[in-house]
């Protein structure tokens, strides 16, 4: 099954229905495999899963919206979700773009993972990625993007972190507890692996702190690219001195993995289509309706609006904050925004709804994704003919700094004060290095990690051994102190979108240049999320609390710069390690890997996270 032939939509194209026409998009199949994302009248989305049944209500009891920080309290459902992630190639066409890639169940984007607060999650998960269709056989490993994993540490799924990658051929199960709600998505964490296909969408639901009335559910943003993830990591680390090379271009921009691409520009168009079509969503009219929008892309800064439609920011990755009216969203990689959209248009119509790629912050063949909302009761869904807002178009000369809204906007919903005397303040400089043979490479105090997938530092700080001399460790040993600061400051011109595993954090401070020492924005109240961008020449300091024994990474979310070292380890309590329980099966994931790897050469192309 190396090319599609699909009768139906060969005759199609021949019978010269060609363009972007909806009634000729490419069929599913095609484009998403077994996914149902995208489609018009997709189920929308439960207020909390009810097929457990569960006395009192919902299930999370009497917590209501004054005492529901994500956070804290975490009701006990006694329930287990099971999830089975078969992992394997295929070759779909998103975009049109026929390509390899690696996908869960066939699905792209992958399968959401949903639970109600406080349920355990079970994902078991089938490395079935073998030498097909251009690719060879490969390591992967999970991670639950904003899970805090609190005396799970070993389900993080960062490869030589918190676990050997799982081998071709084995299976893993990650078991942890939903101790937050909201929106999220789950990705591979092996390399730059998830961009080959491997991620989709998680939501927790919990209480609600503003009302609407129908959740739309996930949609996906994101940069797209038709080249082979390896090649696109050798390219961003290689000895080039050709920017155009060493920063990847991508070649699409897709909302819930789909949107239309332009063939001419492909080099090979020969298994390109132009007529993939746009994701579609139904809204009805009067109704107030929930998005949870994701950046799950590899490495672009994105602004989302929906023509004539304002937007109300409800919550930021898992923390809720008091709402406040947008014309556009920005995302960087990993950050989620929620926002509430009243169907209040001319419900005949039918609207743009777009995913635009910063130009000031990343570089991209198509910058727009665009797909389609219309309302309920309009049987004939013609293509849009609305336009950008006149806010949402100047969007990106606003982010030339390529950053986040400014902190004084985004109020968390549950306050919480900072800790004026941090047991301990790191100051990390980033920068980008050429090395001696002219690649380049992160350094974060001039060290450039580099993962060793046999020996993790989790298991290895388990055994006792808290020391990691190899600096491409880059291990940061924080002890027993009760809160840590971070500081990034950079000279250099990109911005990185900072993701710290097992913690949401405080945001102290973001702006131009080094931090001061002193500026503090909010201190009684400050932004909290999982994932915060630094911005381009300048700096960003955040704040979380020591009470998470284990060792989390803290790295830059733009998929190519985790590749070329942007990371630490946050060692975190360690000796307390010994006292938790470690599962058997994290020896027998290693042993299973060591012996793969005894008769197989791991490409390891990059940091290997
Ligand atoms: C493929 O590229 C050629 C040359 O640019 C162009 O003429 C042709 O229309 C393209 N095919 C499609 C399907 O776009
Ligand atoms: C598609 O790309 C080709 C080559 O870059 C360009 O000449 C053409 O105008 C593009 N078509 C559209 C509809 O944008
Ligand atoms: C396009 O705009 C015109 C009026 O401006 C309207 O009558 C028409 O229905 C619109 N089409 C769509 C698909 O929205
Ligand atoms: C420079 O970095 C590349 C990519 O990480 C690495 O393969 C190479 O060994 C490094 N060169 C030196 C001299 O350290
Ligand atoms: C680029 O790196 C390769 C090794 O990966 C080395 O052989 C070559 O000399 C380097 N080129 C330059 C210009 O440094
Ligand atoms: C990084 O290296 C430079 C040049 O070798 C040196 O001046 C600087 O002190 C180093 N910084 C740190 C934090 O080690
Ligand atoms: C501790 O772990 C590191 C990293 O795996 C290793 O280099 C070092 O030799 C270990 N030390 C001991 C005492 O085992
Ligand atoms: C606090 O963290 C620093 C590293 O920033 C470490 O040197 C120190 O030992 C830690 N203190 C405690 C009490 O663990
Ligand atoms: C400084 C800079 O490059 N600004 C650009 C940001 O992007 C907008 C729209 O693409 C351009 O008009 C600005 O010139
Ligand atoms: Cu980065």
């Amino acid at each position: 099954m190396s090319r599609f032939t699909n009768l139906a939509y060969l005759a199609n194209m021949i019978g010269g229905a060609f363009g972007m026409m909806l009634a000729t998009r490419m069929p599913q199949n095609m484009t998403n495999g077994n996914s149902t994302w995208g489609v018009i009248d997709a189920p929308v989305f439960p207020e909390y899963l009810t097929n457990n049944p569960l006395p009192n209500g919902k299930p999370w009891g009497n917590r209501h919206h004054h005492d529901n920080n994500p956070y804290f309290n975490i009701p006990n459902t006694g329930v287990t979700r099971y999830y089975d992630f078969d992992v394997r190639r295929a070759i779909l066409a998103p975009d049109g773009y026929e390509k390899s890639g690696i996908f869960v169940n066939g699905q792209f984007p992958g399968p959401a993972i949903e639970a109600n607060w406080g349920d355990w999650i079970e994902i078991r998960v089938h490395n079935n990625i073998e030498d097909a269709f251009g690719g060879k056989a490969e390591g992967t490993s999970m991670h639950f993007h904003g899970m805090t994993q609190k005396d799970t540490q070993w389900f993080d799924g960062v490869p030589g972190f918190t676990q050997c990658p799982i081998a071709p051929g084995s299976s893993f199960t990650y078991r942890f507890r939903a101790d937050a709600y909201g929106t999220s998505w789950w990705h591979s964490h092996y390399s730059a692996q998830y961009t080959a296909g491997l991620w989709g969408p998680m939501i927790i639901y919990g209480p609600k702190h503003v009302p609407y009335d129908i959740d739309l559910g996930p949609v996906m943003l994101g940069d797209y690219y038709h080249s082979e993830y390896h090649d696109v990591v050798k390219a961003a680390s290689s000895n080039s001195t050709d920017f155009n090379v060493y920063v990847p271009w991508s070649d699409n921009s897709l909302i819930n993995g789909k949107n239309n691409y332009n063939c001419s520009m492909a080099a090979d168009n020969s298994t390109c289509y132009s007529n993939a079509g746009v994701s579609q969503f139904r809204f009805v009219p009067g109704k107030t309706h929930r998005l949870r929008l994701m950046n799950t892309g590899a490495a672009a800064l994105i602004h989302f609006s929906i023509d004539g439609h304002k937007m109300k920011v409800i919550a930021n990755d898992f923390e809720p904050v008091v709402p406040y009216e947008a014309d556009f969203v920005t995302l960087h990689v990993g950050q989620r925004t929620d926002v509430l959209v009243t169907a209040d248009a001319q419900p005949k119509l039918s609207y743009w709804m777009r995913s635009t790629i910063s130009l000031n912050c990343s570089v991209t063949y198509t910058t727009e994704a665009k797909a389609i909302v219309a309302y309920q009761g309009n049987s004939n869904i013609q293509l849009p003919n609305s336009t950008i807002s006149a806010a949402a178009a100047r969007a990106d000369e606003k982010s030339f700094l390529c950053k986040n809204d400014d902190l004084e906007k985004t109020i968390p919903f549950f306050p919480q004060k900072l800790d004026l005397h941090p047991g301990t303040v790191e100051t990390i400089n980033v920068d980008l290095f050429t090395n001696a043979t002219g690649h380049h490479v992160w350094i974060m105090n001039n060290a450039t990690q580099y993962t060793n997938y046999n020996r993790p530092i989790l298991l290895e700080a388990y055994k006792g051994n808290f020391s990691f001399p190899d600096p491409r460790a880059n291990v940061y040993d924080f002890g027993t102190n009760k809160t840590v600061r971070i500081v990034l400051n950079t000279n250099y011109q990109s911005a990185h979108p900072m993701h710290l595993h097992g913690h949401n954090f405080q945001v102290l401070a973001e702006g131009p240049g080094p931090w001061d020492g002193k500026t503090i924005i909010n201190p009684h109240n400050p932004l909290r999320r999982d994932t915060h961008v630094q911005r381009r020449y300048g700096h960003l300091v955040i704040q979380f609390t020591l009470d998470n024994p284990g060792v989390w990474s803290y790295h830059c979310h733009i998929a190519w710069h985790a590749s070329m070292g942007l990371n630490i380890g946050v060692l975190e309590r360690p000796a307390e390690l010994s006292r938790a329980q470690i599962p058997f099966v994290m020896d027998q994931t290693c042993d299973n890997w060591n012996r793969w790897t005894s008769t197989h050469v791991v490409d390891q192309v990059d940091a290997g996270i």
